[in-house]
């Protein structure tokens, strides 16, 4: 099996690219802001994510959308922790997207399963300590600077070769500070401090991540690239967020066939067919078709007479 997806210790294995649907429990997101700024909303649109087939689901309190001020501390504890606790004790597999070692700390005492930092370590120094002490999973995420000038930074040469290497960086700081490697999981940071093209060539070249060894997480929902995409032209306009759910779910087919380890999607539905799909698609190049993890989600059952 591709080294791209591959085990994550302390996680279940889900034997095909697995669906981590997004709680964004701010008023600013780019892509869903203001929707789920709710305790109870926020709970319950994660526990809808998990009936259209959601294997993780993530929750956030602070929007990382290019510009992004931060967001206080106690002000993203108030937003991320009652919700991490609830859904965790429904007994759904919880990932805290944070880059504070607080609020991951008390994320996981609430029951989070994974720390999701886009930091991938680098905003906090207690964050590697933090998700060493605990010996959660932890999501490594190819990060140059805060958001709010970030986009002055999509400056490369060759943007997958310096990915590589600078997510190794960020790799080996959390293996020197005592996190299990067994359970680290690499994302390249689509959008962040990149453009358009280089968020492609990301996509097109996910085989050159496999050099770090480790499962990959991709989290293209929604963004700016596919608008770039589906505007078709220089200087058109791209359609709004909302409108890239399909863009995004072609995406997880390629990703999931390429042997990505997760999506990570606003909008769930499509995406966790589009796993099933590549999953299925798998299993008959190995001569097994059929293969597990092939068959819909609850709640979205399959329909007669369609081809
Ligand atoms: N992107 C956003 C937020 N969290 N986490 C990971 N691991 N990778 C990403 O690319 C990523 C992330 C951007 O904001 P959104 O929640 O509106 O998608």
């Amino acid at each position: 099996m591709s080294t791209l997806r591959g085990r994550v210790a302390g996680l279940p294995d889900w034997d095909r690219c697995a669906v981590m649907g997004v709680v964004n429990v701010t008023p600013d997101s780019f892509s869903d802001g203001g929707e789920w700024f709710d305790t109870e909303l926020a709970v319950k649109h994660g526990l809808d994510l998990v009936a259209q087939g959601a294997d993780i689901v993530d929750v956030g309190g602070e929007s990382t959308r290019p510009g992004a001020a931060r967001v206080d501390e106690a002000e993203e504890l108030r937003r991320v922790v009652p919700v991490v606790r609830e859904l965790a004790s429904a007994g759904v597999v919880v990932s805290v997207d944070t880059m504070r070692a607080a609020v991951a700390e008390q994320a996981v005492e609430a029951g989070a399963w994974l720390v999701n930092d886009v930091s991938g370590g680098l905003a906090d120094p207690a964050m590697v300590p933090v998700v060493a002490a605990h010996h959660v999973p932890f999501v490594v995420m190819h990060w140059r600077g805060q958001s709010i000038d970030m986009n002055n930074r999509a400056v490369y040469a060759d943007v997958v070769g310096e990915v590589v290497d600078e997510l190794a960086a960020s790799v080996e700081r959390a293996v020197a500070g005592g996190v299990d490697p067994e359970r680290i999981v690499i994302d390249p940071g689509l959008g962040f401090a990149k453009e358009a093209g280089h968020d492609l060539a990301l996509v097109a070249q996910l085989n050159r991540l496999r050099a770090l060894g480790r499962p990959l997480l991709v989290a293209a929902s929604r963004k700016r690239f596919l608008g770039r995409v589906l505007a078709g032209g220089e200087g058109a306009a791209p359609p709004p967020a909302r409108e890239r759910d399909a863009a995004t779910a072609a995406v997880s087919a390629i990703v999931a066939r390429e042997g990505a380890w997760a999506v990570r999607v606003h909008e769930v539905r499509a995406s966790a067919d589009a796993v099933r799909v590549a999953r299925a698609v798998e299993g008959a190049v190995a001569g097994s078709a059929g293969a597990s993890g092939a068959g819909r989600v609850s709640g979205t059952a399959t329909t007669t007479g369609t081809k």
